[in-house]
């Protein structure tokens, strides 16, 4: 049997119960009142067995997946994390906007420099206007594949959800395993300039499950009670995979998308792209169904070449109690691999719950074409890449190189010579078919270059995907905001006719979107939060690549608008 902490998915009973018991024996004024909640995370080795290997990877305070911050809007968060392993880390709080504590986002050499080894560094940030399912995660390199864990933010005392409470509440954090040590994956893969070696599995809760050899014993289980409602608060942790997501026999109800309500819709398969969250809510049938389990799966989206990337299929399982083991097991059918139609029927059916707020005169526009390239083998190297080039990823082909000092301090220390530049290509600098013929160069040029913005700016970014080096969807994921997804399509954005079907009146609220394969996205967003942020791609090979760039936010007038000086335990470069 797994032995998870998760089982049983009670993990809610204990805050509720408290949490009633403060309404009952405190004032009113007290009930509202925020809560600091502290946490240490000793970063530390520890072995653990998937697929019959043990193996010693990095943790948090020694879990797998690592522990769950659960807290409520307007509360503050402090993390001190001590780092007891050889590699520098960061962290980050996945979607949080960090108002007011922009040292606290993590990226490292963006936001702050790493934590070395034997050294700690303390996030403390408030939740401000923020509730539903985010997740936290490692910044530096590819270190996020096993140090990760869910960030639950619950809505303020005596505010409830905006659909009927549910029994019980379970986080499904989707990830990915590697029998090899993923930094040596990485590093192999930018010496050679070969696209990496894939993972071995999927996870559900850091669990592969039955479809793998010798892992049928490592299967998360969900225990549901007929006639119950489940809100799955699923997260995608996963390093360089999109997953579809179904339950066998059982449709979802979408209410939420990375911590933004969302009007809600049915469907029996989700996609869930690396860096969002998906809150859904699972009905359980009236009564006892006639099957042991059903199988709750994931498998992978991408239009990449089959053999570059993994494409196995986990499991969990969804089991009615009583529970009656005679009886048979029931699999959902999930989509082909490279059905980019389910995922755009599916992308398109998100809409604000609550009319927002979308910026409707646009002060910058920006396009910026995304996706793969190369770069020439370096003299006397053999490279493994297309045509023996290596592999690289830009935006408005300039592909991120990160700093030796952190960017934000850099801005702040006004001290950005030799550090970072401003000059970040607002177009392409030539128009071609992005979507289309192959230019004949395809080599990108490298540089740490960021776009400045003044406070406050209402910004419109269009994303187009480029077919260089194969067409591929690239979930951008932006610091710091959120923003609103205002059109998307197939093809070659028309900047003439695609503006006129913008959806200025309910679009859906995200800070991950994904850019379609051979296609476009638009989102708007409101500069508000001075400070430096990143906006790159969630699949971690393409960040490797250099599929990033960071915004600059300026100060605004008032104090506070302004970028707070770094707290004093900062780390040093
Ligand atoms: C992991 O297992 C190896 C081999 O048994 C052992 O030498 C090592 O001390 C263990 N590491 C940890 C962190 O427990
Ligand atoms: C966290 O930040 C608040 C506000 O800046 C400050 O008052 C508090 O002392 C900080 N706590 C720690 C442990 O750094
Ligand atoms: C990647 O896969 C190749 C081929 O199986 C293998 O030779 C190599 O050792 C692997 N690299 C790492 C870092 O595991
Ligand atoms: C699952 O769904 C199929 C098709 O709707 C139905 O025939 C079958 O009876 C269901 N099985 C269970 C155990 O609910
Ligand atoms: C995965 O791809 C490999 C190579 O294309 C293929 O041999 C294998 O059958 C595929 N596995 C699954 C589960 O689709
Ligand atoms: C998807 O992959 C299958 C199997 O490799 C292939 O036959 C099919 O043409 C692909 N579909 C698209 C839309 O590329
Ligand atoms: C997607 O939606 C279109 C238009 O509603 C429909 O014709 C098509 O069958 C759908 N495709 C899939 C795979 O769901
Ligand atoms: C490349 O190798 C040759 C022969 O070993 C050597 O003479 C030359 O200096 C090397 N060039 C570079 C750029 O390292
Ligand atoms: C591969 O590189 C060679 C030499 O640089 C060049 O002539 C050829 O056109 C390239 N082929 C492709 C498919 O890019
Ligand atoms: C771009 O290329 C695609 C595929 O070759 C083609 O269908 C399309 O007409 C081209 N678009 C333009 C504007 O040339
Ligand atoms: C590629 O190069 C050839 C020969 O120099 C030229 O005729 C052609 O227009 C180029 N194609 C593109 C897409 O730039
Ligand atoms: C860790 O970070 C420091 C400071 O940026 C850097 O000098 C060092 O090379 C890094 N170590 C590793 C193993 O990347
Ligand atoms: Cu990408």
């Amino acid at each position: 049997m797994a032995t998870n902490s998760l089982h049983g998915s009670s993990f809610l009973t204990r805050p509720l119960l408290f949490a009633l018991i403060v309404v009952l024996v405190m004032p009113e004024t007290a009930a509202s009142a925020s809560v600091t909640h502290h946490y240490t995370f000793d970063i530390r080795l520890q072995n653990v067995t998937r697929l019959c290997r043990t193996k010693s990877i990095p943790t948090v305070n020694g879990q797998f997946p690592g522990p769950k911050i659960i807290v409520r809007e307007g509360d503050r968060i402090i993390v001190k994390v001590v780092n007891h392993i050889k590699d520098n880390v960061t962290f980050h709080w996945h979607g949080i906007r960090q108002l007011r504590s922009q040292w606290a986002d993590g990226p490292s050499y963006v936001t702050q420099c790493p934590i070395q080894t034997g050294r700690s560094y303390v996030y403390n940030f408030t939740i401000v206007g923020q509730r539903g399912t985010l997740w936290w995660h490692a910044h530096a390199s590819w270190l996020r594949v096993t140090l990760y864990g869910p960030l639950i933010i619950l809505p303020k005392l005596g505010v409830s959800y905006p659909f009927p409470q549910p029994y019980k509440e379970v986080p499904i954090m989707l990830g990915e395993w590697f029998n090899a040590d993923p930094e040596a994956v990485v590093a192999q893969a930018l010496q050679t300039g070969a696209g990496p070696n894939v993972s071995d599995a999927y996870t559900v809760n850091g669990l592969p499950g039955p479809t793998y050899n010798c892992s049928a014993k490592d299967t998360f289980k969900l225990r549901v009670k007929p006639g119950r409602t489940y809100l799955l608060r699923i997260i995608n942790a996963a390093l360089n995979d999109e997953l579809f997501f179904s339950i066998a026999n059982h449709t979802l109800t979408v209410v939420e998308a990375d911590a933004n309500y969302v009007k809600p819709f049915s469907t029996s398969t989700l996609l869930v792209s690396p860096g969002q969250t998906t809150n859904v809510l699972l009905s359980a049938a009236p009564s006892v169904p006639a099957a042991s389990a059903f199988l709750i799966s994931a498998s992978p989206y991408t239009t990449a070449r089959p053999g570059t990337f993994d494409n196995t299929t986990v499991s969990a399982l969804l089991e009615y109690q009583p529970y009656n083991k005679n009886l048979p097991l029931v699999k959902p059918t999930l989509p082909l691999f490279n059905d980019t139609q389910t995922v755009s029927n599916f992308t398109a059916k998100f809409r604000s719950l609550n009319p927002p707020v979308v910026p409707r005169e646009v002060d910058r526009r920006f396009f910026f074409a995304v996706g793969l390239g190369t770069s020439p083998c370096p003299r006397n190297h053999t490279c493994q890449g297309p045509n023996g080039t290596k592999f690289a990823a830009s935006i408005n082909n300039i592909s991120f190189v990160l700093p030796t000092t952190a960017l934000l301090q850099a801005h702040y220390s006004m001290k950005t010579m030799g550090v970072f530049t401003t000059d970040l290509p607002y177009e392409p600098w030539h128009e071609f078919n992005y979507t289309g013929t192959l230019p004949n160069n395809t080599f990108v040029t490298f540089g740490t270059k960021t776009v400045m913005l003044p406070y406050n700016t209402s910004v419109e970014l269009v994303m187009q995907g480029t077919s260089i080096q194969g067409a591929e969807s690239h979930p951008l994921h932006l610091h710091g905001h959120n923003f609103y997804v205002v059109g998307q399509g197939f093809g070659n954005y028309d900047p003439e006719n695609d503006p006129i079907r913008f959806n200025l009146v309910d679009p859906v609220q995200r800070n991950t979107v994904g850019v379609p394969s051979a296609g476009w996205v638009a989102i708007r967003f409101r500069a508000d939060n001075p400070g430096v942020w990143l906006m790159h791609c969630h699949l971690d090979v393409h960040l490797s690549w250099g599929l990033t760039m960071a915004w600059v936010v300026n100060d605004g007038r008032l104090p506070s608008q302004k970028l707070p000086p770094p707290p004093s335990d900062l780390p040093k470069c």
